[in-house]
């Protein structure tokens, strides 16, 4: 049988298609691979409609009945209390409890990193199945996003003292090439739920909109990390801040616009610095 396309050459055609390319020129590429003609075929006839999800991507549509949007016009963000029911948030508990590792934070180019930045621990959730593919389906729903366009769920976890301070949750310039992939550009929306209650901290605050949120269990807090051009939203600068009696567990998932040939997603200056030990603190 003909040798199909592996990964990596899927995602070269969609990227250098995405470039500009043409057609003609890759086909040949592929055939000095090694690739027969019916491999080629078949791998453009199954490339993504980009045109197509690329509009699914740019657009939520949010689709919570209980949602509430905080009162701003300098940001988009909603709560939406019992988003999960208890059962559900103790499922998941579990989950992310048996998967932890310490999370990561990337350096800044001209900084080091500041080691207590982001103390928590971190779990990718993967699994096409059972209370994670509810989960991920879920939120999918939610924002109206095609899944495809979703990052795995993150679950998290903070003890007494741990915290993720000041940061955004959108690219940096010098992190878009970075985390982008052929399909995956900026980060839009940010989808988090509380899966419990610490019994002290652990709020999620929003130093630019003086706005603090309690954790409660079940519910949800989401908002759009870019503005109505694309850029990034200087508002949305959140921190976690530290729990000061019992566990916070909470999930964290992110949504991507479709990739651009070059990136429309610019940053007005920016005049504190994430990561490095002279950030500051709004
Ligand atoms: O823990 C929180 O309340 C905030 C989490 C957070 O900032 C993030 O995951 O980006």
């Amino acid at each position: 049988m003909a040798r199909s396309l592996d990964k990596k050459w899927q995602h070269w055609l969609l990227a250098n298609l995405q470039r500009g390319c043409s057609p003609a020129e890759l086909k040949q590429t592929l055939a000095k691979e090694g690739y027969g003609e019916a491999a080629i075929h078949k791998a453009f006839d199954e490339l993504p409609d980009l045109g197509a999800l690329a509009a699914t991507a740019a657009k939520a549509s949010i689709n919570v009945p209980n949602a509430r949007r905080f009162e701003s016009s300098s940001i988009e963000l909603y709560t939406a209390e019992d988003f999960l029911d208890a059962s559900e948030c103790a499922e998941l508990v579990v989950l992310v409890k048996t998967t932890l590792r310490p999370s990561t934070i990337s350096t800044p180019p001209s900084g080091e990193a500041d080691q207590l930045f982001r103390t928590s621990r971190t779990c990718d959730l993967i699994g096409g199945e059972g209370a994670i593919a509810r989960l991920d389906a879920k939120i999918a729903r939610a924002m109206g996003i095609d899944p495809r366009f979703a990052e795995t769920s993150q679950g998290q976890c903070y003890e007494v003292g741990q915290e993720f301070k000041l940061h955004t949750d959108f690219f940096k310039d010098y992190e878009l090439d970075r985390f982008s992939t052929p399909l995956w550009g900026q980060r839009t929306w940010t989808f988090m739920i509380y899966l419990n209650e610490p019994e002290g901290g652990g709020e999620t605050r929003f130093d630019d909109l003086d706005l603090t949120v309690k954790p409660k269990q079940g519910m949800a807090l989401f908002w759009n990390n870019l503005t109505a051009s694309g850029a990034g939203n200087h508002f949305t600068r959140h921190q976690g801040m530290p729990v000061t009696a019992g566990t916070k567990v909470i999930i964290t998932k992110w949504f991507r616009t479709a990739r651009t040939v070059s990136p429309v997603y610019t940053s007005v200056r920016i005049t504190w610095t994430q990561g490095a030990k002279t950030a500051q603190r709004g």
